[in-house]
């Protein structure tokens, strides 16, 4: 990429996130009461926690702390799944990661475009979850047939936006006009639309096949049914939405609160009942339930092994309550699950020697340095550790987060089995391992604390 021609990936996106985040305001009003709930939590925790509110000054991370960290759409084929791909890569976001959400009995397996390189990251870290619609899993054949016509009818993008994908594809960037027209073109394709393309008598039996189908194939497109900024306290952040009557989910998503948080605590409010309107003109009006939003607050990640202890530890849990989480047992799910997860060490250093997580390793002092392995040089003080936040998500989290804002109760049994291969081929290129790019980052920070100290690599 040319820099002194071309937008830079990260600028474009951080555009489109602001602009989508315009968007979503103006069409869900509650959001934005949602975002000003999180910017309140978030001034009274920096205020009582003056170390972290350092930490944040320090990173930077300050005047980000508004700004979203992910939304979510569903689209209905590969055709579009892969103009979303292309789409994404103007903004430099990439399909990391595979989620099979046939454990929640959803009909969708799903990748999370995002940015990829740390610096790209720190720039703006917005990340679209991205599911596609399994139309397989529809048992009734002829309602598959008009699904399948629907959704080949319709098109997501605008000619405008096309066209600057390609001109990106050719040419390796756009200039500045084109990337503002393209975040303009893009928003398009995100937009909601309160007329539905199909007849109430039809949206009634996609909706009776799975809710999700009614969501992704009646309207001209995949409206963005959820954006989410980042709490610093998402317990607290959770009795404030209670508290002033905005409907929360039953449960925080993911691990306890924990003095080391890990991985991806998550909850929304429910998704609201709309007015839409049918094709047929019949019914007037109907309602539609899709769009919510969502708050997220983020841990370390973890290796392969401390997130098989995390699986382990919270099927225990589940298992224990005996039930799916429901407003009935939450708060048994709250404790349960705090005991449950006593048994996963709780401080940097027992993770980090236990090899559970992830981290970042810095030279603190290299007068200190005196020998060549890792972790004498760490007991020397030369070098120090931070844990590497985990930037994906949980599967089991989003099936919650998928069942509670269907409006249904929670399924067990899974529909059918995930199947990446086939969700790789109509995405037309392959999903990055995540726990691969936790690994380099690591290790990466490792060979360069050690050049910066003058080992040799091979030797610690
Ligand atoms: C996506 C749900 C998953 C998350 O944060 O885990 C998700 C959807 O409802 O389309 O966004
Ligand atoms: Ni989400």
């Amino acid at each position: 990429m040319d820099p002194v021609r071309f937008m830079h990936p990260d600028t474009i996106r951080a555009l489109f996130s602001t602009e989508l985040s315009a968007m979503y305001k103006h069409e869900v009003p509650l959001y934005g009461d949602l975002l000003d709930l999180i910017a309140k939590v978030n001034t009274q925790t920096l205020g009582a926690q003056p170390t972290l509110a350092d930490q944040l000054r320090r990173s930077g991370e300050e005047q980000r702390l508004s700004v979203e960290r992910h939304g979510a759409i569903r689209v209905g084929t590969a055709e579009e799944l892969q103009g979303m791909r292309r789409l994404f890569a103007v903004m430099g976001m990439y399909p990391v990661g595979y989620y099979d959400l046939s454990i929640a009995a959803v009909p969708v397996h799903a990748t999370a475009f995002r940015p990829i390189e740390a610096a790209s990251l720190r720039a703006n870290p917005f990340r679209v979850f991205t599911s596609l619609l399994r139309l397989e899993l529809i048992e009734d054949l002829k309602l598959r047939e008009q699904a399948n016509q629907l959704l080949r009818e319709r098109s997501i993008f605008t000619p405008g936006v096309l066209a600057l994908i390609e001109r990106h594809e050719c040419e390796g960037g756009l200039n500045d006009a084109d990337a503002r027209r393209f975040v303009q073109e893009a928003l398009e394709t995100f937009r909601w639309h309160k007329s539905a393309t199909v007849s109430a008598e039809q949206y009634r039996a996609l909706h009776e096949q799975h809710r999700l189908i009614a969501d992704v194939v009646a309207f001209r497109g995949p409206h963005i049914n959820h954006l989410t900024p980042r709490t610093l306290d998402i317990d607290r952040a959770q009795s404030e939405m209670l508290a002033r009557g905005m409907n929360p989910k039953v449960v925080i998503e993911g691990p306890p609160a924990r003095r080391c948080p890990i991985l991806l605590r998550q909850t929304s409010f429910k998704a609201l009942q709309e007015a839409v309107t049918f094709a047929d003109g019949d019914d007037a009006v109907g309602h539609h339930t899709a769009r919510f939003g969502e708050i997220e607050q983020r841990g370390v990640a973890l290796t392969p092994a401390g997130k098989a202890l995390y699986d382990h530890l919270l099927s225990k849990a589940r298992r224990t309550l005996g039930a799916a989480p429901s407003a009935e047992n939450a708060e048994d799910y709250a404790q349960i699950l705090t005991t449950v997860f006593t048994e996963f060490p709780d401080d940097y250093s027992s993770l980090r020697k236990q090899k559970l997580a992830y981290f970042t390793y810095v030279v603190k002092n290299a007068a200190l340095a005196d020998g060549a392995d890792l972790e004498t040089l760490i007991e020397q003080g030369a070098v120090g550790f931070e844990p590497l936040v985990y930037e994906d998500f949980l599967p089991v989290s989003a099936a919650g987060i998928f069942q509670s804002n269907l409006g249904g109760s929670a399924k067990s049994g899974a529909l059918i089995q995930g199947n990446r291969k086939q969700f790789e081929a109509a995405l037309g290129a392959s999903v990055t391992d995540e726990m691969t790019l936790y690994a380099q980052a690591q290790s990466q920070s490792i060979e360069s604390c050690l050049r910066a100290l003058e080992i040799p690599t091979d030797s610690a």
